[in-house]
């Protein structure tokens, strides 16, 4: 059991006692052993060998007992007790991130609700201000968890499960030398969605091998159980937790399983449409005419070639019009990593990153961009250490040295600005009007209501001396709805003032999201990929942007950072 398990347990069971009204003392004594444990830097369970727990800071014997009992048992009988006198369901309520016991206890004392659906349905119906100390926007935020929390599910992030595949894949091939003859990710990972819910593999081998592929996939140290295999497929999971489909292929095969397997599936449905209209039965291995004449495509090109189609990107896949958009030989010439000379929007260690803006220049030229920006946090975000006026002055001479030692590389003075609640922006027109680059974002009180949350964005966007809207919804992936918006509304007026939309390529933003990436194109709005780094390394996220951005149907001229830097500087002047 890991330290952060143990520690999950005595946190429930403060929430439990908590909504119990138990006694005080032993609620904070829990939780505090939960905290302690959670961030201590030593295995709980080895200490718990070596007989020195107590030797911990508030832990003391009768918590060390517990300790013990859950990792002798895997359980906590207290626990097990306390939960099982509760009315059933109402420990669950706190699943909910906005409710803490106290609500869960006022919920079911006075409207009854045991269970997240109750909750539901008594917000729906507009029964959950009735509960002392619910207010409007605590039902509001009740709702976004409720939401959240459904969507929580098990899909991990495109930043994670990529990069976990692509060397899953690697893996194999190092294991099988000289037999995987093609391999690709496919299915959501290869039409490059923010999360993913399994992770599909497709390898080639000849028929002879297919048996000991797969068996060499089951093996591979990744692994921590296998759901069953065949000779040509294997669905396992990782240690890591996500759930994996492999399929062997032939060679000959690889085409259209390739197609088949990358989906959606209603692009696919599409796909066997057309070709049933023409004739053809198609299915993952191959196309079959009507003279029953089989055709076998090593390539997936070939197959879109007989049903009178250009190849179209995964990225497009979503039978979202790029059937029609190919078939009338007007499939977007997709934006490329390689078409990015440089990247807008990064943080240095003046606010809350990791390196010095010189290191973040020589990253950012080693990786071949002509230019970035700068764009440290604004003074109102205190916790990230945001930059005063004063220290803008300051940094700027930074900026200058360093790029005196880049030579031909050019980093540009940014900040990004906070959008404050009442839609002012923490600096004076003034201040903006020196920097090369502003972008405004909001990160805190996104919970306004809809209104407020546009007013707010139509006042940064109004602004003369703002570029670029950072991250717009402020969405995390899994954790956070983003801010709800009259999206049409913003894009609209984005569009009227030249303001720069972003697609921040952080994993867990990808913020435009592609339906409103699209959408702001077909506005007239220009977009901007950028990195969000908070460090070096952080700079190699911009693949995902640029996935999201294909999404969004973006070409290179769609995006201003695909620009040279006088062009760039000609636009923002
Ligand atoms: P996910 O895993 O939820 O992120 O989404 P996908 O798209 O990876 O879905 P998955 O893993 O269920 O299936 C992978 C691909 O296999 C899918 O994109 C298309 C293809 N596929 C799966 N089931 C069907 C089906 O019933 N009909 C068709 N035409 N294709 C299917
Ligand atoms: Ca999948
Ligand atoms: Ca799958
Ligand atoms: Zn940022």
């Amino acid at each position: 059991m890991t330290n952060q398990q143990i520690a999950t347990h005595f946190a429930r069971l403060a929430d439990v006692m908590e909504l119990r009204g138990d006694n005080l003392f032993k609620i904070r004594a829990y939780r505090r052993a939960a905290q302690t444990i959670d961030g201590y830097p030593r295995s709980i369970a080895a200490l718990r060998d070596a007989g020195s727990l107590t030797e911990i800071d508030g832990i003391g014997s009768a918590i060390a007992d517990k300790i013990g009992e859950l990792l002798d048992t895997g359980r906590l009988s207290l626990l097990d007790r306390l939960e099982a006198e509760l009315p059933a369901g109402v420990a669950t309520l706190m699943q909910v991130p906005e409710i803490g016991p106290k609500s869960a206890r006022a919920l079911y004392d006075t409207l009854g609700i045991d269970s997240i659906e109750a909750l539901a349905a008594a917000a729906e119906a507009g029964r959950l201000e009735a509960v002392k100390g619910i207010g409007p926007r605590t039902v509001q935020r009740i709702v976004a968890g409720i939401e959240a929390l459904q969507r929580r599910s098990d899909r991990s992030l495109l930043g994670v499960a990529l990069p976990r595949a692509e060397a899953l894949l690697a893996a194999l091939q190092a294991a099988a030398p000289n037999t995987v003859l093609h391999s690709s990710v496919a299915g959501s990972l290869r039409r490059c969605l923010p999360t993913i819910g399994d992770m599909d593999l497709l390898v080639a081998a000849a028929p002879e091998d297919g048996a000991t592929l797969i068996a060499t996939f089951n093996a591979l140290p990744w692994v921590a159980q296998s759901f069953g295999s065949g000779e040509r497929k294997s669905r396992v999971q990782l240690h890591s937790g996500e759930e994996v489909d492999l399929r062997v292929v032939e060679p000959r095969h690889w085409g259209c399983a390739l197609a088949y397997f990358t989906g959606s599936k209603e692009h696919n449905i599409r796909i066997r449409e057309i070709a049933q209209r023409q004739g053809y039965s198609l299915n993952e291995y191959r196309l079959v005419d009507s003279a029953q004449q089989e055709h076998y495509f090593e390539r997936e090109a070939e197959l879109y070639d007989v049903l009178g189609l250009p190849w179209i990107p995964p990225t497009l896949r979503e039978d979202q019009g790029e059937i029609a958009a190919a078939r009338a030989g007007e499939l977007p010439e997709l934006v490329q990593l390689s078409d990015l000379r440089g990247d807008l929007h990064m943080h240095s260690r003046w606010s809350d990153g990791k390196a010095t803006i010189l290191e973040m220049g020589q990253a950012a030229k080693a990786r071949g961009y002509e230019y970035i920006a700068i764009t440290d946090h604004s003074q109102s975000l205190g916790m990230t250490g945001g930059l005063t006026p004063d220290q803008l002055i300051a940094q700027r001479y930074e900026i200058i040295n360093a790029n005196a030692k880049l030579g031909d590389f050019r980093i540009l003075q940014g900040a990004e600005v906070e959008i404050k609640a009442d839609g002012t922006l923490d600096y004076p027109d003034e201040v903006l009007a020196q920097l090369d680059v502003v972008v405004a974002s909001m990160h805190s009180g996104i919970r306004g209501g809809r209104e407020e949350n546009t007013r707010r964005l139509l006042n940064a966007i109004r602004n003369p001396h703002v570029h670029i809207i950072g991250h717009m919804t402020n969405r995390l992936l899994g954790e956070r709805e983003g801010a709800d918006l009259d999206v049409t509304e913003i894009l609209r007026s984005a569009a009227e003032h030249g303001t720069i939309l972003e697609i921040n390529a952080h994993p867990k933003r990808l913020d435009l999201d592609a339906s409103h990436g699209r959408e702001a194109i077909e506005m007239g709005c220009l977009l901007s990929i950028d990195s969000d780094a908070h460090s070096t390394e952080g700079l190699e996220v911009m693949r995902y942007g640029v996935m999201q951005a294909q999404r969004a149907w973006a070409e290179a001229e769609d995006v201003i950072n695909s620009r040279p830097l006088e062009e760039l500087l000609g636009y923002l002047s």
